[in-house]
């Protein structure tokens, strides 16, 4: 049995990673897997994850199984997190998954179940994973324009003309905030647009949010997900804590399935568990522990958020610094789309061979479409990538 197995394509971003680890020059700069970290490359454990770890090590007296769908008390910190304080959790079906990749997993899962006629349109470019997973389960899939290669924003009206072609009950895969692989994302009267069109069209939204608080704060990255809750009759969510709790190989994230109807919110909600327990029956609780620990108790909370918020600003930072070095290497005010895009990531437009370059030159890793992590600069790294750029001719 095991001889059939064919070779399977690697993560290319993950290959970086392991790339990059193997290279001996002490210069080398690390822009490729998604991971957050400080000036000195370390990726921290946040304080109050260390605090409710301690707390937990401490009063927690057993580990037996919780539920199907996680403990419903994460599940309702979250959605109070992603859908605002005064969510009505009546509506919302919610269950913890292993990341906030289980949650897209089983959002896809949940999508073939309801309606296997389902084609998920997803933006081109998107985090490889949605593709990748999509495929693997047999659902058609399709793509719609985002990002405008000469600016560097993105081409709503592209993106719309695209929507356009959809049928009645076709899911729309959209990032929340912070789209990766661009950095580029739509204004809120083009999310209203985009939520016009799919109310028209008889469209659901698939929300992916993975980087809530990474780019204009906790509140005003989720005010485009709540805009969708609030005019959509039924709305998916696939929410991670990975980035924002700086708790990624703990495997924590929720998906949620809104709906204004309380039966069907109620059968989506046997669904969740029911595919949980296909999948992996019990989700991981440990993370989930920490960051309900972490939402319910004010003083973690505040502690939490204020080093969220530094994780923001430093990177708002080292965009704004980036884009000033490149103003005065260049001249020009090509590269100030940097200091507009917002999260972890920016597409910079570099070709596969110049991308190439930087590594072999300068020992630059950046993903291969020219996708850099801006948390993977220092205040000391942002004048070499500067100038490595011009060099090779960005
Ligand atoms: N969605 C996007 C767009 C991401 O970039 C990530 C990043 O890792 C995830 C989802 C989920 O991450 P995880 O499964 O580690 O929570
Ligand atoms: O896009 C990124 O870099 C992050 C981390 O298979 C990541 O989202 C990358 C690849 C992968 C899983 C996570």
């Amino acid at each position: 049995m095991l001889e059939n197995l064919q070779p399977q394509a690697g993560d290319k971003i993950l290959a970086l990673m392991a790339a990059y680890r193997a290279d001996p020059r002490d210069t080398k700069i690390d822009l490729g897997v998604g991971v957050y970290k400080d000036a000195t490359g370390h990726t921290p454990i946040m304080r109050a994850i260390k605090s409710a770890e301690h707390r937990l090590w401490e009063e927690q007296d057993t580990k037996t199984y919780v539920g199907l769908a996680g403990d419903p008390e994460f599940s309702a910190a979250m959605a109070r997190l992603v859908l605002g304080d005064g969510t009505n959790l009546d509506q919302v079906a919610a269950a913890a998954t292993p990341g906030g990749t289980g949650a897209i997993r089983q959002g896809f899962e949940l999508i073939r179940h309801a309606n296997p006629d389902a084609t998920v349109w997803i933006s081109n470019p998107t985090w490889p994973n949605h593709p990748s997973i999509l495929s693997y389960l047999g659902i058609p899939t399709k793509e719609y324009r985002y990002f405008d290669a000469q600016t560097r924003g993105t081409d709503i009206e592209g993106m719309l003309a695209d929507l356009t072609g959809a049928k009645a009950g076709d899911v729309v895969l959209l990032h929340g905030c912070c789209h990766n692989p661009t950095g580029a994302n739509l204004t809120a009267p083009e999310w209203q647009r985009v939520i016009d069109l799919m109310q028209d069209h008889g469209l659901i939204p698939f929300i992916d949010i993975a980087y809530q608080g990474f780019g204009d704060g906790l509140e005003e990255d989720a005010a485009a997900t709540r805009t969708v809750v609030q005019q959509m009759p039924q709305t998916l969510i696939a929410a991670s804590c990975s980035k924002n709790f700086g708790i990624y190989r703990e495997r924590t994230g929720v998906l949620m399935a809104i709906s204004q109807d309380a039966a069907v919110k109620k059968t989506a909600q046997d669904t969740l568990a029911f595919l949980n327990r296909q999948n992996f029956s019990f989700p991981p609780d440990h993370g989930a522990r920490l960051v309900t620990m972490i939402l319910q108790d004010e003083t973690l909370r505040a502690e939490w958020a204020s080093e969220l918020e530094e994780v923001r600003l430093n990177m708002l930072g080292l965009r704004q610094q980036l884009a000033d070095e490149m103003k005065r290497l260049t001249n020009s005010d090509r590269f100030d789309f940097i200091a507009t895009h917002r999260g972890m990531f920016s597409r910079i437009g570099a070709t596969p061979e110049q991308v190439e370059k930087l590594r072999q030159d300068h020992g630059i890793y950046m993903v291969g479409d020219s996708r850099v992590n801006i948390a993977g600069l220092s205040a000391s790294t942002v004048p070499v990538l500067a100038r490595a750029l011009v060099e090779a001719g960005v």
